[in-house]
């Protein structure tokens, strides 16, 4: 006998996954796949890319929201019970995801491959004088569970790391600045920036040509966060200006970008369609069953999030 509804609204093909982690470790549930929601009264938990609008009357017994993703700004917090527990995804396959594509785009700018691509359309042979990762600055902005993990890759294959967020953090070889006296130093030793903040009202709009003029001419941008952070314009102007030398966009904003916006067709800009990393449905239900073990025993749950802080 079920004892109580867990609704997951998002990729139902990923859903059907979820479905197969519920039924074999936690039959007692009844596990459902929007918009099959059976009796609405029964539902305590929700797992959602997007809410509905009516969640609150919709759902009026519903104890925590799980946030599909690992972002959670695509909710409107406003439209939420105030009391309401949300959960961002906090999962071993996001992390894995983030870890890959960022590498490749850091070891992608610090062995010169978009010049060496250029220069082969150009049919130009002109090689460059390599650096060792060991002397190449990179520095993460965000060191949550995305930053971190990159870092610790990166710092792994000699690069001279850093890391760059709200709160002081204190990482073994690390270099960790905080806050908004850090930012300026951080931004000077770094050649190759990473974003993986999450978007809030402090960080929307926040890779703009204040902050470029503090990183050393040249550098490479390597931006997974989200599209808002950054001012289109303003990073047109710091390739043009040779401030920024390459740029590698995971996230826009829009998504997908309209067809003549000048990001698709810019030689020192790639484009990926938000692909850097996603939620692995197996690791995800798991994780997910655990914190609902947490919630039942009154234990903190992975990934609760500040809904002050926004993130
Ligand atoms: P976390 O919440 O674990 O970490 C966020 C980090 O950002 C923390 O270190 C936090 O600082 C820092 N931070 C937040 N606001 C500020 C601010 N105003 N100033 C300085 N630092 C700040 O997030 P995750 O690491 O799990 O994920 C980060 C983001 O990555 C997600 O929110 C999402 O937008 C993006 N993402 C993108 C994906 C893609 O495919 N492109 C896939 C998955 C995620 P502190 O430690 O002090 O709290
Ligand atoms: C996420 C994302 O937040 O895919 O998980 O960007």
């Amino acid at each position: 006998m079920h004892e109580f509804c867990f609704v997951y609204k998002s990729d139902p093909v990923r859903g059907r996954q979820w479905a197969e982690v519920f039924h074999e470790q936690a039959p007692h549930i009844d596990f459902r796949i929007w918009p099959d929601i059976g009796d609405p009264e029964r539902v305590r938990f929700l797992a959602a890319w997007t809410p509905p609008d009516d969640i609150a009357t919709r759902f009026p017994n519903l104890e925590v929201l799980f946030s599909s993703g690992a972002g959670v700004d695509q909710f409107d917090f406003n439209a939420l019970p105030a009391d309401l527990p949300v959960v961002r995804m906090v999962e071993p396959g996001i992390v894995c995801g983030m870890v890959e594509y960022v590498t490749h785009a850091v070891l992608d700018l610090h062995r010169d491959m978009p010049q060496y691509r250029r220069q082969q359309q150009r049919a130009e042979w002109q090689p460059r004088q390599a650096r060792l990762a060991a002397d190449r600055r990179v520095g993460v902005l965000g060191l949550g569970s995305l930053g971190q993990a990159v870092l610790a890759q990166l710092k792994s294959m000699n690069f001279d790391c850093a890391g760059w967020s709200r709160s002081q953090h204190h990482i073994d070889g690390m270099q960790c600045y905080a806050g908004s006296e850090d930012l300026a130093g951080f931004l000077a030793r770094t050649e190759i920036l990473i974003c993986l903040l999450p978007l809030t009202e402090a960080t929307r709009g926040f890779l703009n040509a204040k902050l470029f003029k503090h990183l050393p001419m040249g550098a490479g941008l390597v931006h997974v966060g989200r599209g808002p952070q950054l001012v289109d314009g303003d990073l047109l102007a710091a390739l043009d200006a040779g401030q920024i030398g390459d740029a590698i966009l995971d996230v826009t904003d829009p998504e997908p970008l309209p067809a003549a916006h000048p990001f698709w067709s810019h030689a020192r800009i790639a484009l990926t369609p938000h692909i850097a990393s996603m939620t692995h449905p197996l690791s995800a239900a798991r994780v997910v069953l655990d914190n609902l073990r947490r919630f039942e025993k009154n234990e903190p749950m992975d990934g609760l999030v500040d809904r002050v802080r926004g993130y």
